[in-house]
């Protein structure tokens, strides 16, 4: 008899691209038997890599870690192993642990870190719900802090709004590109085809990389400079705009404040005078200003190597300057685009996982705001601002008053001890730490330290809301049937919530959607049904009639979201990074991304497909020269050492980094990045310098040894996740 296939429509679980992916699926195998592009609004049709063979980890081939399929504890309290346990227990447990801290310490010595990536927008809504309702404390936030923080808070300051102005299929439309501090070929390949879409059409493209990038590959300018000098550079840009009289006045007069004080303040930062310090020439500059200022069809697209600097804030307020200069604002194809990394990452925002907004961006510090949680969900809500994620080492290591310390953490699909800086850190961190909870789908580098373990279904497997990069909403459909003993991220915590003594009893993601958008008037209008029915609905969309489609680009005509509705011009100076390079540690240390591979890896890493492209303890990437000075060749093992730790990984000699530079992505155990990686946070958006610091490179005389030392190590940690035979269940 010929198998019936079944077709299911549903939205990438990677990047923020936000692709729609038709799903070939045999039910009653309860198995995806293919995958294909469907036309969404962002992808049309298209996908990369990551969407072909991205979902092989719902098979749990083992390749990497194992699927968490029963709830554990440790009977014996910390140091005992993880024991399986019933759901009720479980629970109960946790229940239990976390109103004892709560009543010993106060509610605001527990922390929660939401999910950016499978749970989707209901779940991410339930998590701060029960944060800030049940345990009482506003200390929630997400990865968005080591990642777009700085993007939130500089346009917060700049234009009111903190996301992409602009949508992704204008980019194609835009006449100049200014991209700075953005990979998109290997970050969002399906982004970067609208930006080679853009230039197919006659835009022209302005690169500023320290990197030789795939985008400075085609770009017509590229500003190969120092890392670290962002600002520096921006500067420059906007007192050439000024200098040259390239300024769009109407445009500043009608909505831009602080032009009369941003001016004189600029005038350090001639090209002439900054550009050796950034690395490329003072007509490099003035030209890359020219052309940007030439249109009103300029878009600015950064990503990470904009906001991962302690002066990412600032840095982010000085790209807005300089679309505010020149008009590029308010229009069909103009404006900014932050590109938001992951696939949820700006839902896990509009849902209100951060320290000072409830969902919709109402702040918990506005009693008018506050009043309508309480009233909606019964309870007296804390108007302080919570902790922010990277301030948790502080809370724990570096505070002396144990009353004030965190005592309880509650992980949610977030792989910390990966993914944060400063690895030795976050152990010792999370080893201090009284409760440690984490909910995820596979165990991970986290769960090590984890009291209690709470499995989750995975992305395709529930169904969910998830807002892509440029504020579209899309519903995400569940695929096949989860395994046994696993349950939605949601249900976990409305169970946790009864048992603490807040029922919480929703059926499905529906109630939860209809709830929040109730509270959220920029949501509100964003109905399942209409979602369904467009394919996906941009926010703000106010009102639930069909005539409201939602907002392809934000600030329509010069109308900024901020309280005065205009926008203001922000000036700071230059300072430079926080740890320089010297004799001791002569090269500068970068981390980017491996396109095969996602952040903490524990879904790429399972993938079958995926896991052949690269695999431990991955590259450090150096000019050809600085090999050669070394006498090391491509593939030879060499350890990479910084103030903080070191790690072993493998030579990669490439031109596309400048002599005196290293670059590693941060997907690997074994070559962590984040053994090295320094923990200098942006004073605003407490975001980390993950892109400089200083290291040192060195030759391993025995490679032998050095190989079977990684094998073993890699032998280990998997062993530590539960991995006996790689590829057991492949
Ligand atoms: N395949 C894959 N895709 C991903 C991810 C993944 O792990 N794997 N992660 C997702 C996430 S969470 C995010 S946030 C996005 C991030 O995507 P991107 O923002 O593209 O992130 P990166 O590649 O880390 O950094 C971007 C660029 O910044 C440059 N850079 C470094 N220092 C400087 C500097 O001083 N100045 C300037 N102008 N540029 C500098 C780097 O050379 C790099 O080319 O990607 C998402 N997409
Ligand atoms: N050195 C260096 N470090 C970096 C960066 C860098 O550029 N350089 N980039 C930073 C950036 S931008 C980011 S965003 C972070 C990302 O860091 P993380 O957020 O820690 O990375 P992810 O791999 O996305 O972690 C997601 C976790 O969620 C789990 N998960 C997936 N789906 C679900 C689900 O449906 N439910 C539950 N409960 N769990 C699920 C996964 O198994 C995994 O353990 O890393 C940061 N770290
Ligand atoms: S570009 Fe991003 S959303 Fe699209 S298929 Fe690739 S990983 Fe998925
Ligand atoms: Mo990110």
């Amino acid at each position: 008899m010929q198998t019936t296939y079944d077709k299911v429509v549903s939205v990438c679980s990677y990047c923020g691209s936000g692709c729609q992916i038709e799903f070939t699926v045999d039910k009653k195998a309860n198995r995806i038997i293919s995958a294909k592009g469907a036309p969404g609004r962002t992808n049309e049709g298209r996908l990369c890599l990551k969407g072909f063979y991205g979902w092989d980890y719902l098979n749990d081939p083992q390749i990497l870690t194992r699927r968490i399929t029963s709830p554990m504890i440790r009977k014996g309290g910390k140091g005992s192993p993880l024991e399986p346990v019933s759901w009720d227990e479980a629970i109960a447990y946790a229940a239990e642990r976390l109103k004892a801290i709560i009543k010993e310490y106060g509610p605001d010595s527990v922390m929660g870190a939401g999910s950016a990536r499978g749970p989707g927008n209901e779940a991410g809504y339930i998590t701060q719900k029960f944060m800030r309702a049940v345990v009482g404390t506003n200390n929630v936030d997400h990865c968005a802090r080591i990642c777009h923080a700085a993007s939130v808070a500089g346009l917060k300051q700049s234009i009111g709004e903190g996301a992409m102005s602009v949508s992704v299929p204008e980019i194609e439309d835009a006449e100049v590109i200014f991209n700075i501090g953005y990979n998109g070929a290997t970050s969002h390949p399906i982004v970067a085809r609208r930006i080679i879409k853009a230039k197919a059409k006659g835009a022209k493209i302005i690169c500023a990389d320290p990197q030789i990038s795939e985008t400075a590959r085609i770009a017509d300018i590229h500003l190969q400079q120092k890392g670290g000098t962002n600002l520096l550079l921006l500067n420059a840009l906007a007192y050439t705009i000024i200098d040259e009289h390239l300024t769009d006045d109407e445009f500043i007069k009608a909505h831009v404040n602080g032009y009369e004080e941003f001016v004189p303040k600029l005038a350090k930062y001639a090209p002439e005078a900054v550009a050796a310090e950034i690395g490329v020439s003072a007509l490099a500059i003035r030209e890359a200003a020219r052309l940007y200022a030439s249109s009103k069809h300029s878009v600015i697209l950064w990503g990470m190597g904009i906001t991962q600097f302690s002066q990412g804030v600032d840095s982010v307020a000085a790209c807005s300057n300089l679309a505010l200069l020149t008009g590029n604002y308010g229009h069909y194809a103009t404006g900014v685009g932050p590109v938001r990394g992951q696939n949820n990452v700006q839902g896990t925002c509009d849902m209100g996982i951060l320290p000072d907004v409830y969902p919709g961006y109402q702040s918990v510090t506005d009693d008018a705001m506050r009043e309508k949680f309480e009233k909606a969900w019964g309870v007296s809500l804390p108007s302080e601002v919570g902790l922010k994620l990277t301030q948790v080492p502080d809370r724990v290591l570096g505070e002396p008053d144990i009353k004030k310390r965190i005592h309880a953490y509650y992980i949610i699909g977030e792989d910390p001890a990966q993914s944060d800086p400063n690895l030795e850190e976050i152990r010792e961190t999370l080893k201090q730490i009284d409760l440690v909870i984490v909910q995820d789908i596979f165990m991970n580098r986290t769960s090590e330290y984890a009291d209690v373990l709470l499995p989750a279904t995975a992305w395709g497997e529930h169904d969910a809301i998830y807002t892509c990069c440029d504020r579209g909403f899309q519903r995400v459909r569940k695929v096949i049937e989860p395994p046994e003993g696993v349950k939605p991220d949601w249900e976990i915590q409305s169970l946790l919530a009864t048992a603490m003594g807040y029922p919480m009893h929703y059926h499905n993601t529906k109630e939860i959607w209809d709830e929040m958008r109730k509270l959220s008037p920029k949501f509100t209008g964003a109905t399942y049904e209409k979602i369904d029915a467009l394919g996906g609905v941009q926010w703000p969309c106010y009102d639930e009639s069909m005539d409201d489609k939602g907002t392809v680009f934000l600030h329509e005509g010069g109308h900024f979201a901020t309280p005065d509705g205009r926008g203001n011009l922000i000036f700071t100076d230059y300072e430079p990074v926080k740890e320089e390079v010297d004799e001791e540690y002569p090269m500068s240390f970068c981390t980017v991304r491996e396109v095969g591979h996602y952040s903490a890896r524990t879904m790429t890493g399972n993938c079958r497909m995926l896991a052949k492209l690269e695999d431990e303890p991955g590259w450090v990437a150096m000019n050809p020269e600085d090999c050669e000075n070394l006498g090391v060749v491509q593939g030879d093992l060499v350890r990479v050492r910084s103030r903080r730790g070191s790690l072993i990984t493998r030579c990669l000699p490439t031109e596309r980094v400048k002599p005196g530079s290293t670059y590693m992505t941060y997907q690997w155990w074994i070559g962590a990045c984040n053994e090295l990686t320094n923990t200098a946070l942006d004073p605003k958006s407490k975001t980390p310098e993950y892109k400089y610091c200083a290291c040192r490179v060195e030759k391993l005389d025995d490679q032998a040894e050095a190989e079977a030392y990684v094998q073993s190590q890699y032998a280990l940690i998997r062993a530590k996740m539960g991995i006996e035979k790689a590829g057991a269940n492949a």
